[in-house]
């Protein structure tokens, strides 16, 4: 997108210190922005992660709040606001992306008046009763409001911000427009997708079946391999699934080697209270499943706490008879999507929480309510058994939706109404 567009990237390198100097790759300019050490325990894993992050997720694990966090977020948006300020050519459009710059677009706004600018929330957009807790909620939404068009991943995320700029602010509106300082605001929903041809065309290498096979063979040739990938994260609802695998065990609806689990959990924000006491959760249930379940040379639950390359995940992805998604809140979820699309063979089954907003696409997943254990359970056990006949419908016409609304759709649709708002109001 940014190559098609001639675009200029503006974002931090992923390292502390100082940032490198501009550079171009690949057809894109890139200006990154540095972060201290500081700015990454109070901006990043603070302000960010454990602020932000857990109050947009439905609070399931209870969000900190802390001054000098919010202080930290107010500077590194001004640094990002300023760099943005300084690349961009007159009149041209900006993108701010995600949670952890919401207060760019107004602090965009007053430095270029000229730019057209929109922002997209990967993740969810909380209920007014849950963002009513947020010392700084007039503050973001007024950043927010910077932007000529706000994009959520779903619906009801548009139409929580447009309610809670009228509660907060007093701003009048009419449908999904907000009237602000004399400018009219959109928030709309573009739910965010994947490249679905580059995946299906991955899944279906050679290499890559053999090695779908390969993974098979060392798991033991079971009858039913079940996979969860996700990153280490307490809204991914991995402790749900892990809790069902075991009842279905030690209740003998499930039974190894038969059937066998494997659990990628991708590292992530290791440095974050909530996710060091997760992973010692999750590894307590994973060594208890294998202890009561497993046998010498068997494993119930492989668990892998590790990244993988792409072509390993469309491995294990092809592998997977039943895929199990059950986050507890989750902006869209895109590896429900990826292994959608890497089954060109239409074969598999997925199990999808219906509070992913992938579960308003793909509908033809076996959606359950993880908190549900009862319901989680029975949903598994029907993608264990199900008709092959009918695995085959519900996996062609999910992967219908995600060829057309695929990851290009996304953008452009994004894009081409940022260019139609965002015109001066009539009074
Ligand atoms: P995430 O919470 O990170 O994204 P998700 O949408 O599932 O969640 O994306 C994860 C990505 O990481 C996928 O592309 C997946 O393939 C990859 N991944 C996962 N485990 C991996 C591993 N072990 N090794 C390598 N890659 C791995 C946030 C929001 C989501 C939203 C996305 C995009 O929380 O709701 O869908 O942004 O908007």
């Amino acid at each position: 997108m940014l190559v098609e567009h001639e675009g200029t990237w503006v974002g931090w390198s992923g390292a502390a210190g100082p940032a490198p100097v501009p550079f171009r790759s690949d057809g894109i300019s890139l200006h990154p922005v540095a972060l201290s050490e500081d700015d990454l325990e109070r901006y990043y894993e603070g302000m960010s992660n454990a602020t932000l992050w857990p109050l947009y997720h439905d609070a399931v694990e209870p969000p900190y709040f802390s001054r000098r966090w919010a202080q930290s977020y107010r500077e590194v948006n001004e640094r990002f606001a300023e760099a943005a300020a300084k690349v961009a050519a007159p009149d041209a459009t900006v993108w701010v992306q995600d949670y952890q710059l919401q207060l760019v677009p107004a602090m965009l706004r007053d430095r270029r008046p000229d730019l057209k600018i929109g922002f997209f929330l990967h993740i969810p957009f909380p209920p007014i009763e849950l963002f009513m807790q947020l010392p700084q909620r007039a503050e973001i939404v007024r950043g927010l409001l910077g932007a000529d068009l706000i994009g959520f991943q779903q619906k009801m995320g548009a139409q929580n911000f447009v309610r809670l700029a009228h509660h907060v602010l007093g701003c009048a509106y009419s449908g999904n427009v907000i009237e602000y300082e004399g400018r009219q605001i959109k928030a709309a929903a573009y739910p965010i997708s994947i490249d679905t041809k580059e995946i299906e065309d991955l899944s279906n290498e050679p290499e890559i079946r053999a090695r779908a096979e390969e993974i098979r063979a060392e798991l033991g040739n079971p009858k039913t391999i079940i996979l969860g990938v996700d990153r280490l994260d307490y809204t991914k609802g991995i402790e749900r699934r892990l809790k069902a695998y075991r009842e279905l065990l030690s209740e003998e609806r499930l039974s190894v080697p038969e059937t066998v689990m494997v659990q990628v959990a991708t590292p992530s924000r290791e440095r974050v209270g909530h996710y060091q006491t997760l992973r010692v959760r999750v590894e307590r249930e994973v060594g208890r499943i294998n202890g009561e379940f497993g046998r010498v040379g068997v494993s119930a639950v492989h668990y892998l706490h590790q990244s993988y390359s792409r072509r390993e995940l469309a491995a294990l992805y092809r592998a997977a008879d039943v895929m199990i998604v059950t986050p507890l809140r989750d902006g869209m979820n895109l590896v429900a999507k990826e292994y959608v699309a890497s089954r060109a063979d239409t074969g598999g089954a997925l199990v999808l929480s219906e509070f992913a907003g992938a579960a308003n696409e793909l509908r033809q997943a076996l959606l359950c309510n993880p908190h549900d254990l009862d319901a989680l359970k029975d949903a598994i056990i029907r993608a264990t058994n199900m008709d092959p006949e009918e695995g085959r419908r519900r996996m062609a016409a999910m992967q219908r939706q995600i060829r057309k609304h695929d990851v290009a759709y996304w953008s452009h649709s994004f894009l081409d109404d940022l260019k139609s708002v965002g015109q001066p109001s009539d009074d």
